[in-house]
């Protein structure tokens, strides 16, 4: 068996179920072996794309991602959605074809390596026919266990060598995370019974250490109000004291309350500029107590009054545990007008002026009139750009797994793999897809991918015919906006074009289509929404603050 062969048998023994990628000569056999043993190929177009629907695939699953590049321009091809996965420490493998290392002058050959440790990726490396099956137990361990996005560079002449060991691979049960220091619970315990207000503040680390339980646990004995970072949306979905998304995307309710907190108790959330719309929401005198499995993590981003290092749902069970030994806890925030309030207080409640035209739809009105039309089990992937703001305040999910939102590069065009890998992990719910039009553009091959999987993907694309971050954010300086505006151009069609359903939609009564698709959806529907331009979001100013 050749080195090549072993490698895809070892990675489906160690639980690579689906592989999304571009094939070429240098990684056809790895990425066949795998199809055939049993982790199913899934075609794209882009190889950046092809990371980001594993990455999307990994978030909405909870599994690791995998995804499998030819050598040369297909790993440089893959590095910006290579970068966002990194960033997003998602669990990824990507497997990439190696010039071999004699052959200097071929033209394929780019310093793989630096430039995946360019983009923060972690890079392993098949280095030898006799270590080959150690090498793809590492890196899938480093991917699985310390959430990585890892890189396993597959040199050619390796690959096809013979394999002088009999192929099996099993990388063992994951590490247990290591319990929180005693003296740390203590103190964070003695800040929540001084604390008469506390909030729970969540991020992508609770999503991961999947602490939903223990953290509704620790608010309903302590009395706290709960809330998540962007990336953490839905955790606490349903809840009565959910304040959905603290930072920019709060609503002004939500923000009033997480303003009034007088303890934030974050866990597994970095407490960025975005969380904390540069501090805005953190009092200056309320106390912080961070979580995080990475000691790097805590007090990073600001000023913290105890730092625990550990996984988010043992810390609050350690809290939890020790709140009960000493018989505090009690109704902290909590009150029958406060979950009145927040029950009152969504995005979809604040009243606004509708600006929709003859021609245009208020992106407001479209994006809540979708909220009543898709069944409440569903997935939400958004694109970066002005527009998504609209979907991430208006369009409801009801758990943090139906919600994936790759901004940690804040790059346009990844919104489409991305939706398309949460679909392949879940198609019997519909997912959407929200891109803006520059986003469709940067990322349209991937609608021929969408169409041919024939999945339940609705793609809701607020066309406003421009850049329009850029048109809103240069509006005292108009001699250059006409290079970011675009002519109108008929994206439905282009959806039509390659198999998919698609609808121009201008006004509520075209969203009719949609609720006709609902009832089959047995390939996507495009939905070109032709937006009101002049509607422009608050949150936008913050993407431009500090780089
Ligand atoms: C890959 C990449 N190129 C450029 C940018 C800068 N940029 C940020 S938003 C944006 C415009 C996005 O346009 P569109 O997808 O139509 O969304 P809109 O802002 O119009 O809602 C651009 C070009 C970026 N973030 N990423
Ligand atoms: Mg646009």
């Amino acid at each position: 068996m050749h080195v090549g062969q072993a490698v895809a048998g070892a990675l489906v023994d160690l639980g690579a179920d689906r592989v999304f990628g571009v094939i070429g000569s240098g990684n056809y056999v790895v990425t066949t072996t795998l199809d055939a043993g049993g982790a199913r190929f899934v075609a794209a177009r882009h190889e950046s794309a092809a990371v980001c629907m594993a990455d999307g695939y990994a978030r909405a699953s909870g599994r690791v991602g995998v995804a499998s590049v030819h050598q040369g321009p297909g790993l440089t091809n893959a590095l910006t959605g290579l970068a966002e996965a990194a960033k997003s420490r998602t669990p990824l493998l990507l497997l990439a074809a190696d010039t071999p290392a004699a052959a200097v002058h071929s033209n394929f050959r780019v310093d793989q390596a630096a430039a995946c440790a360019a983009v923060g990726a972690a890079v392993e490396r098949v280095h030898t026919p006799h270590s080959a099956l150690q090498d793809v137990e590492r890196a899938w361990r480093r991917a699985r266990d310390h959430r990585r996005s890892v890189v396993l560079l597959l040199p050619l002449d390796v690959q096809a060598a013979e394999l002088p060991q009999a192929p099996a691979a099993a990388a063992g049960p994951p590490p247990r995370s290591p319990a929180p220091a005693p003296a740390a619970i203590s103190e964070a315990a003695d800040l929540i019974q001084r604390s008469r207000r506390p909030a729970i503040l969540a991020g992508r680390g609770a999503v991961g250490g999947d602490a939903r339980e223990r953290l509704v646990a620790l608010a309903d004995e302590i009395g706290a109000v709960l809330a998540t970072s962007a990336v953490a949306n839905g955790l606490f979905a349903g809840h009565p004291y959910d304040l959905g998304i603290s930072g920019s995307f709060a609503s002004p309710t939500a923000a009033g309350v997480l303003a009034s907190a007088d303890l934030v108790l974050g866990f597994g959330a970095s407490l960025n500029n975005w969380t904390t719309k540069h501090g805005a929401l953190i009092a200056p005198d309320a106390g912080v107590v961070q979580v995080d499995l990475d000691e790097e993590a805590i007090g990073a981003r600001r000023r913290v009054d105890v730092g625990v290092v550990a996984d988010a749902a043992e810390a609050a069970g350690g809290l939890l545990e020790e709140l009960r030994r000493r018989g505090a806890g009690g109704q902290g925030f909590r009150s029958p007008e406060l979950a009145d309030r927040i029950a009152r207080g969504r995005w979809r409640d604040q009243p606004y002026q509708d600006a929709s035209t003859e021609t245009t739809i208020d992106p407001r009105t479209l994006t809540i009139a979708l909220d009543d039309l898709l069944p409440a089990d569903r997935a939400l992937a958004v694109d970066s750009g002005h527009f998504m703001g609209w979907p991430v305040m208006y369009l409801q999910v009801r758990d943090a797994r139906a919600f994936v939102f790759n901004q940690a590069y804040q790059s346009i065009g990844l919104g489409l793999g991305a939706a398309i890998g949460a679909a392949v992990a879940d198609p019997g719910r519909v997912t959407v897809a929200a891109l803006g039009d520059g986003g469709t553009f940067m990322s349209l091959g991937e609608l021929e991918t969408a169409a041919r999987l024939q999945l339940p993907l609705l793609l809701v694309v607020y066309n406003d015919d421009a850049y329009g971050a850029e048109v809103h954010h240069f509006t005292d300086r108009p001699e250059g906006l006409e290079l970011v505006r675009f002519p109108e151009t008929d994206i439905a069609a282009i959806g039509r074009a390659v198999g998919a359903d698609g609808v121009t939609v201008r006004a509520l009564e075209d969203l009719k289509a949609v609720e006709s698709w609902l009832a089959h959806r047995d390939r996507p529907l495009v939905v070109d929404a032709k937006v009101t331009p002049t509607v422009v979001g608050a949150w936008l100013e913050e993407a431009f603050r500090g780089g």
